[in-house]
């Protein structure tokens, strides 16, 4: 569907236009951008598929995000470039799909200059009169993270030779940094120690009972409460973002600031974050324009989460550089059949594998089909509970067969799916005689891809895991907590990481 409205920048040039002709008798030419030139704020939620109450998730409470979506408009086939955070973030930071800038593998490659004709988006935003700001004062852990693999700082200058600064400040913003721009991340959903606290201390507690676990999850008291913790740290962010709406009313900001929700990557559980499947790579995504956009609309056409990036510089009136694949989606142009995603190196697992989705078909080409799903990389071990009741219950050979997928001691080569009928992902058409043309098509469209998305230079540095000695400490230092954690709970990595004085180095 493509909106009928004004776009973003037209709005912007028709209000600069009255705001002129209405004040031209008083000032010729004082009418600063800074007056009329909307605020926007991108709140970046942490490991997150489409499970809030505004989605049609049942046991979740998200009032504020329901409000702001049905005031705003709510996306409902938004996918992320990459199944994890860095790469991801990557691609967001610069509105360029994270090959082409070679920032495809986790944590690698931070001390190299991107290539120069490459920009973090912040760049344009605060050439043109933007105060950019990261965090935010009240959330968890001041919703500072970055993470690209790219030389950056949070905060300076940008010239991308001596200077790598990407904000002018954090943690606040105030009526005399209009126009402004904020980028908040939302903590909580990713997996950590606090879950159990934020359990503890909610209003609200999840009931185990009543959440809908995903076919492909085996139905068990453990992997139920896992899935109602999880929705008790989205309960969590909801509260966050009602009270930055509030802050912007209470400082006189609500009318002209644009608020965005997004995901980093999907849901941190089997078939998430890390993998091609629809729950890695499916994020939520919600607009709310207090004045330019018509609210009370879904969208169901494909969009990618490097729009996002172009649509924010459409907000600020500025053009969309040549380079982006990104492309903003309230231009009346805006059409994206598909969007091209990969899962590289995480941690100690090189992986190689390239997916496209469109609205109906998704296609997945495994490289490396030796890898199984369950690679068992170390940090992963500390935060699945389900991935360990499960492998118990594959033993016991007790898995229904569309949970047994996962476990397979390799990758099919191919997948496809038919997402109208099969939204879960449960049966590959890819060996079915049936589907062979299409199978073709989007092998092909793939390979396209892959040529398009080809990156400027192919080395990269990665960060050797510390997850990867922490799991052999504990295995022998502490065997009767790494029973607890193939029992399915979850043994506490950054407390275990600080205990132990060998490793220093998170994972997330
Ligand atoms: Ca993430």
């Amino acid at each position: 569907m493509k909106s009928k409205m004004c776009t973003p920048r037209k709005l912007l040039f028709v209000t600069s236009f009255l705001f002129c002709f209405l004040n031209c008798k008083e000032k010729s030419s004082n009418v600063s951008d800074k007056e009329i030139k909307p605020n926007i704020i991108w709140l970046m939620a942490e490991d997150i598929s489409l499970d809030l109450e505004c989605y049609g998730t049942k046991a979740v409470k998200t009032p504020n995000l329901n409000k702001m979506a049905s005031e705003g408009i709510r996306f409902d086939n938004c996918f992320v470039t990459n199944s994890i955070c860095s790469p991801s973030r990557s691609a967001m930071m610069t509105g360029v799909h994270q090959r082409i800038i070679n920032a495809d593998n986790h944590r690698s490659n931070r001390d190299i200059p991107l290539n120069e004709k490459y920009k973090p988006f912040t760049y344009y935003l605060r050439q043109e009169g933007y105060t950019c700001i990261l965090g935010h004062h009240g959330v968890m852990s001041m919703g500072r993270k970055v993470d690209v693999n790219f030389k950056s700082k949070d905060i300076g200058k940008w010239d991308g030779k001596e200077n790598f600064g990407l904000f002018d400040k954090m943690d606040y913003f105030e009526k005399e940094d209009q126009p402004f721009f904020a980028q908040i991340q939302l903590k909580a959903t990713h997996r950590g120690d606090w879950w159990n606290s934020i359990r503890k201390k909610s209003k609200h507690q999840v009931n185990p009972d009543e959440v809908e676990l995903p076919d492909y999850i085996a139905d068990h008291p453990v992997t139920r409460l896992d899935w109602a913790k999880y929705l008790d740290q989205i309960e969590y962010i909801d509260n966050e973002v009602g009270m930055i709406f509030k802050e912007l009313e209470d400082k006189g900001l609500a009318k002209n600031t644009i608020v965005i929700f997004i995901g980093d990557n999907g849901r941190c559980n089997i078939r998430g974050k890390g993998y091609l499947h629809d729950s890695g790579i499916h994020i939520p995504l919600i607009v709310y324009h207090p004045k330019g956009l018509q609210g009370k609309q879904v969208r169901k056409d494909i969009v990618s989460a490097t729009d996002i990036t172009a649509t924010i510089l459409d907000f600020a009136g500025i053009e969309t550089p040549k380079y982006m694949t990104g492309k903003p989606i309230f231009d009346e142009r805006f059409s994206r059949d598909y969007v091209y995603a990969t899962r590289s190196l995480w941690d100690e697992i090189d992986e190689k594998s390239r997916a496209i989705t469109s609205s109906n078909w998704k296609y997945i080409r495994n490289d490396k089909p030796e890898i199984p799903f369950d690679a068992h990389q170390a940090y992963l071990e500390f935060y699945r509970p389900a991935l360990h009741i499960m492998r118990t219950l594959n033993k016991e050979d007790k898995l229904l067969e569309k949970e047994k997928f996962f476990f397979q001691k390799t990758k099919p080569k191919e997948e496809l799916y038919d997402l109208e009928n099969d939204p879960l992902e449960l049966n590959n058409l890819a060996d079915n005689i049936n589907y062979q043309k299409i199978l073709k098509k989007m092998r092909e469209k793939t390979l396209c891809f892959d040529k398009k998305m080809k990156p400027t230079d192919t080395t990269y540095f990665p960060i050797i895991p510390s997850s990867v000695g922490l799991l052999e400490w504990v295995k022998k230092e502490k065997p009767a907590l790494y029973q607890e954690m193939l029992k399915g709970v979850e043994i506490g990595f950054q407390t275990l990481q600080k205990e132990n004085t060998t490793t220093n180095k998170s994972s997330i």
